[in-house]
C-alpha cells in the first residue's frame, strides 16, 4: 500500500527527487517461491538455489526464511556464554594478507605467554564463573610441542571445569610437523589432537577455514593449510568424539559464488559425519544423500545428532560467518563488507547448512547492535563475554572488547528470544552467581 503524506511546499522544493520505491525496498521475488517450499518442507537447497538468494533483491525473504529456520530449530532460545579469549603468542610464520594479529618474531608487539601467566588467566576465568576459555594463536616458529600440552595441562589443573575450546586446524597441522608426526599425514593430525585429548582440550575453533578455494587461498593466504587439510583435522577431531565449529572468513577477493562453494563443501563433510556415526549406531537415515535437521520436527528428530557427553562422535556445532575487516592488514585498501552483505550472508549460511544446528553471529566482528538484528535473520548464538580480544578490532585499537551478561541479555530479549546461556557444547547452564552447572 502507497501512503501519501502532505509535504509543504518547501519541502518539496530542497528534496531531491524520491527514489523509486521499489529501490528502496524491493518488493517479493517470486523466483524464490521454490525455495521457500523447499525450506517449508525440510529439503535440501542447491548450490544454485545458493546463488539466487545472494542474487535477489529481496533481501527481507531471505532474512525472513531464515528466521523461520532458526525458530524451527531453536524456538524463541538464543544462546549466549560466559567465556574468555587467550591469545598466547601473536608470532606466526605466515604472513596472511587479511591478518592485523601476526608479528614477526623480532617486531615491535611480538609476544609469547608464559604458562604460568595462561595458568593465572585460566583462574581469574574460573573465578569469574567462565565456562569456557577460547585459546588460538600464531604459527610459533621456536615454541617446542611440550608447550601446546602443559598449556592444556596447566589450565586442566587449576580450573578444571573450564572447557578448553583451542587451536584452530592450521596450528594443529603445525603441532604435527614440530612433533615430527608427518604434518599432512592424516594419522600423524590424529595422534596430535589424541595427545591434545589426553592434556584436556575439550574441541576445536572454528577459525582458519577462511574460504574453501585454491585461487583465494594462493592471493590471500598461501602458506596455509588448504580446504583438504582443514577438513582432514577436523574429520579427526570429529572421530576422537570432540565437537568443532566451523567459520567462513568473506568479504575479500572472493566471489559469492566461493562463498556458497564453501557451504557446500562443509554440508557435504557434515553429511559424512551424521551418515557415519548413526550407521554406527544402528539409525535408519530416510535419506542417502543428506542429513536434513531444520525440517519439521517430527521428521528430524534431536536424536540424529550425538550426545555430546557420550564421546561417540563429534559433529560441527555451529557455522560462524566472520566478515573481513580491512584494518591494519595487507587488504586495508578493500572497503569489507557492507551491513547488508553481512546479513544476507549469515541467512544464507543458515539456509545452506541445514545439517548444522546452531549458526553465531560473533558480535565481537558484527557488533553487538548488527549481532542483535542477526538473531532475526537465521543466528541463534552471539557468543560471549569475551573481554580481551586481539585478532580484529572493531570501534578502536583497545584489545579490551567486553559485553557483560545484561548486555547479552539484554540484546537477546529487545529481539524478541529468550536467553539461555549455554557451555561450549550447546549445553544450557543453571547459575548461581560465579557458580554453574550443566542443566539436567
Ligand atoms: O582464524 C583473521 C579470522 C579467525 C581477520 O569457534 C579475521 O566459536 C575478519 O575463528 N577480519 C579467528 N576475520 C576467529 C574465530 C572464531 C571467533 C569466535 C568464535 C569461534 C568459535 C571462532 O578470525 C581466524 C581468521 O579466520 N580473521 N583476521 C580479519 N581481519
Amino acid at each position: 500500500m502507497l501512503i501519501l503524506l502532505p509535504m509543504s511546499a518547501t519541502t518539496l522544493a530542497i528534496q531531491s527527487p524520491a527514489p523509486a520505491r521499489s529501490a528502496v525496498r524491493p518488493g517479493r521475488d517470486s523466483r524464490l517461491d521454490p525455495i521457500v517450499q523447499k525450506v517449508h518442507a525440510g529439503q535440501r537447497l542447491s548450490v544454485d538455489d545458493g546463488l539466487l538468494l545472494y542474487e535477489t533483491p529481496d533481501i527481507w525473504s531471505v532474512g525472513s526464511l531464515a528466521h523461520f529456520v532458526r525458530r524451527r530449530m531453536h524456538g524463541d532460545a538464543a544462546y549466549y556464554n560466559i567465556n574468555r579469549h587467550l591469545n598466547y603468542s601473536n608470532v606466526c610464520a605466515l604472513s596472511c594478507t587479511f591478518c592485523s594479529f601476526y608479528r614477526k618474531k623480532d617486531q615491535p608487539g611480538a609476544y609469547e605467554f608464559s604458562i604460568d601467566r595462561i595458568r593465572a588467566e585460566a583462574i581469574k576465568a574460573a573465578k569469574i564463573g567462565a565456562t569456557e576459555i577460547h585459546i588460538v594463536g600464531g604459527l610459533h616458529p621456536w615454541l617446542e610441542f611440550e608447550y601446546y600440552t602443559e598449556m592444556m595441562r596447566a589450565i586442566r589443573e587449576a580450573a578444571p571445569k573450564l572447557h578448553i575450546k583451542a587451536f584452530t586446524a592450521v596450528e594443529i597441522v603445525h603441532l604435527a610437523r614440530i612433533s615430527k608426526r608427518g604434518s599432512l599425514k592424516y594419522e600423524g593430525i590424529k595422534s596430535v589432537l589424541r595427545d591434545l585429548k589426553e592434556a584436556g582440550l575439550g574441541s576445536l575453533p572454528g577459525g582458519g577455514a577462511e574460504v574453501f578455494d585454491d585461487r583465494v587461498h594462493d592471493e590471500a593466504f598461501k602458506g596455509k593449510i588448504r580446504a583438504g587439510t582443514w577438513l582432514d583435522v577436523h574429520r579427526a577431531a570429529h572421530e576422537l568424539g570432540l565437537n568443532t565449529n566451523a567459520t567462513i572468513l568473506y568479504g575479500h577477493i572472493e566471489e559469492r559464488a566461493d562463498r556458497i562453494k564453501h557451504m557446500e563443501i562443509l554440508r557435504c563433510e557434515q553429511d559424512r559425519t551424521l551418515r557415519s556415526w548413526a550407521q554406527s549406531q544402528g539409525i535408519a537415515l530416510q535419506e542417502d544423500d543428506a542429513v536434513v535437521l531444520t525440517g519439521p520436527d517430527e521428521m528430524y528428530p534431536r536424536q540424529r545428532l550425538p550426545d555430546p557427553d557420550s564421546c561417540e562422535s563429534g559433529y560441527f556445532q555451529t557455522i560462524i560467518p566472520l566478515p573481513f575487516i580491512p584494518d591494519d592488514s595487507a587488504l586495508q585498501h578493500l572497503p569489507g563488507p557492507t551491513g547488508l552483505e553481512n546479513l544476507r550472508t549469515l541467512a544464507i549460511a543458515r539456509l545452506m547448512l541445514d545439517n548444522l544446528p546452531h549458526c553465531k553471529a560473533f558480535w565481537i566482528m558484527h557488533t553487538l547492535e548488527m549481532a542483535q538484528f542477526m538473531l532475526q535473520n537465521g543466528a541463534d548464538d552471539i557468543d560471549g563475554t569475551v573481554v580481551w580480544y586481539d585478532i580484529t578490532k572493531v570501534g578502536g585499537p583497545s584489545t579490551h572488547q567486553e559485553a557483560t551478561v545484561w548486555d547479552l541479555q539484554r540484546a537477546i530479549r529487545e529481539a524478541g528470544f529468550r536467553p539461555v546461556e549455554r557451555d561450549t557444547l550447546y549445553r544450557s547452564i543453571e547459575r548461581d552467581g560465579d557458580a554453574w552447572r550443566v542443566a539436567q
